[in-house]
């Protein structure tokens, strides 16, 4: 597919498009589960049992987020590139919490597993931008109640943000690229059957090492998001047709 047919393109991306950035991954050797248990910070369980856990966890991740050194890199400035280069339409779906897409220039971005800079207040339901640290004494901006802010990310158990907005693009696109993820979790690790199942997209992995769905998808090219994804950008936006 080149340019002439301009057709529509989702993206998925992963923990892989940000590690070079400087932030963690989850399941590498190095990453996040490696260092703290999921049971204990990622459910809605753990945050009722023991919220104070679960807002440190996050207080130290946003801190990290927000460091002077944490960029976007390469990959995520050739999709927003993909994004203002293609006369079609390119949907960015990323399991990331953080805002690195944005900063990059990416602007039709679905963050399905939310964001890390947004809180969301239990009481009255308001999501508001949240910087600083979140505490149990922590005000929802617009009730004004303490005591009742989460941090507005999904957690194990919780329904992924739009959900039906994605699965209509998923079948109704030409390309699926899915990029830095290790396809576990679900729903996005199903994502390229949602493609397959449509039987019209043509679907690609691009990710360090060959991912659990792998195999499911018709194209594989590996190597850090630093390299592969600005090379690809390149090659599709210069394919002839
Ligand atoms: C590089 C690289 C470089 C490294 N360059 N690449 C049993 C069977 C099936 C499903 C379930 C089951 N039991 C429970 C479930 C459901 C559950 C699930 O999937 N569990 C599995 C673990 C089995 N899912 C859920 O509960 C979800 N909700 C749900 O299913 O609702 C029901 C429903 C949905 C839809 C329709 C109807 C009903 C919610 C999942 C929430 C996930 N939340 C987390 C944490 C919250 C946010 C946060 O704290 O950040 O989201 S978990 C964590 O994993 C985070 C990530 O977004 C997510 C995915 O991880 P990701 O991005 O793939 O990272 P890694 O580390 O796994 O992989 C990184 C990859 O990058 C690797 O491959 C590296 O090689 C690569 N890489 N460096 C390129 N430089």
């Amino acid at each position: 597919m080149g340019q002439r047919s301009a057709g529509r393109i989702v993206i998925l991306t992963g923990a892989g498009i940000s590690k070079e950035s400087g932030l963690d991954t989850f399941r590498d050797a190095d990453g996040i589960w490696a260092r703290v248990r999921l049971e204990d910070v990622a459910t809605p369980e753990a945050f009722a049992r023991d919220p104070a856990t679960v807002h440190a966890f996050y207080n130290a991740r946003r801190q990290g987020l927000l460091a002077e050194s944490v960029q976007p890199n390469p990959a995520h400035l050739a999709l927003a590139r993909l994004e203002a280069e293609w006369p079609g339409e390119v949907l960015l779906v990323t399991q990331n919490i953080d805002d690195l897409h944005e900063r990059a220039g990416s602007r039709n971005l679905i963050h399905m597993h939310g964001e890390i800079l947004k809180g969301r207040c239990l009481a009255c339901g308001a999501v508001s931008a949240w910087r600083e640290d979140m505490t149990l004494e922590s005000r929802c901006r617009r009730c004004e109640a303490a005591g009742y802010l989460r941090v507005d990310v999904v957690w194990f158990g919780e329904l992924p943000y739009q959900m039906e907005r994605i699965y209509a693009a998923l079948e109704a696109c030409d390309l699926f690229v899915s990029i830095g993820t290790s396809g576990v979790v679900y729903p996005a690790a199903g994502f390229v059957e949602a493609v397959r199942s449509s039987g019209r997209a043509h679907s690609v992995e691009l990710n360090l090492e060959p991912s659990d769905r792998h195999s499911a998808f018709a194209e594989r090219i590996y190597g850090p998001a630093s390299e592969v994804v600005p090379s690809f950008v390149e090659r599709f936006l210069s394919e002839p047709g």
